[in-house]
């Protein structure tokens, strides 16, 4: 008998270990209501088909990133609603903390950067500017020995925000990421529209330091980007409700086992 509730304990402490990691992450919360457009109003203008993404309950817990199988990623400028517009800049970084810029301060709305990620380590970037807006003159830059594992950073005149939280002051949040869910159809301006796909991400920056109280309105619309052809190098995203479901089912299928097996013991 005392067998029996052993096999118990660790079947519910088995449950409970499903349920504590779902939890490590949790989703931001926007500033209020301001005089410019919401991340989820922007988002939403150019949705043309297909659900909206939910810019509260989609976000994941993403925060660095290698290439896909093709070696190259591309970079597309889809906002960026800031007094900082001119002067932010965006790119990513790699774990020794080295920048490798996609975006400068003359930058804006549709236009690209590809990524190179060679065998040798280096990292090529080509940005060219599209109408609307800006179209400043094409650009190429190579990164010796940048590797392939990434974050995404911000760069204003006074400080640099990155996607992992414990490389921002006091671990601050700072981006918010969502990825494609194959359903939503979106059209950048200036660009033919698509659909977001699982090798894309949403990167949407913030760019005044949120843990000061007051000293950031949290819109997380200062300069956001799709980037495709990567993936995440962990799986921390908040789960979703079907996810943690499937989970619990798993759970208590294993319990139920569990059990069983214990019965068949005692009858022996
Ligand atoms: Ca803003
Ligand atoms: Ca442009
Ligand atoms: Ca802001």
């Amino acid at each position: 008998m005392s067998r029996f509730f052993t096999f118990t304990t660790v079947g519910l402490l088995a449950l409970g270990t499903v349920f504590g990691s779902g939890e490590v992450a949790t989703a931001v919360s926007f500033g209020p209501s301001s005089e410019e457009k919401s991340l989820q109003e922007l988002l939403d203008a150019i949705t043309v088909d297909g659900p909206k993404i939910d810019t509260v309950n989609a976000q994941t817990g993403f925060d660095l990133f290698t290439n896909t199988a093709s070696s190259g990623s591309v970079a597309t400028f889809m906002f960026e609603l800031t007094s900082k517009a001119s002067i932010s800049k965006f790119g990513i970084y790699n774990q020794s903390g080295v920048k490798a810029q996609l975006f400068g301060g003359s930058n804006d709305v549709s236009d690209g950067a590809t990524v190179n990620f060679l065998g040798n380590g280096n990292v090529t970037i080509s940005t060219i500017g599209f109408p609307p807006g800006n179209a400043p003159s094409p650009s190429i830059t190579t990164y010796t020995g940048f590797g392939n594992v990434f974050g995404f950073y911000i760069e204003t005149e006074q400080e640099t925000f990155y996607t992992q939280n414990s490389r921002n002051p006091n671990g601050s949040q700072q981006a918010v990421i969502y990825q494609g869910n194959n359903q939503t159809t979106l059209q950048i301006q200036g660009r033919q529209p698509g659909v977001f796909t699982d090798n894309e991400f949403i990167i949407a920056f913030e760019d005044l330091l949120r843990s000061i109280p007051g000293n950031s309105d949290s819109d997380f619309q200062d300069l956001v980007v799709l980037v495709e052809s990567i993936k995440p190098t962990s799986a921390i995203a908040i789960p979703e409700p079907g996810t943690a479901n499937t989970l619990l089912a798993f759970g208590l299928g294993s319990f139920a086992l569990m059990l069983k097996g214990q019965r068949r013991k005692l009858e022996s």
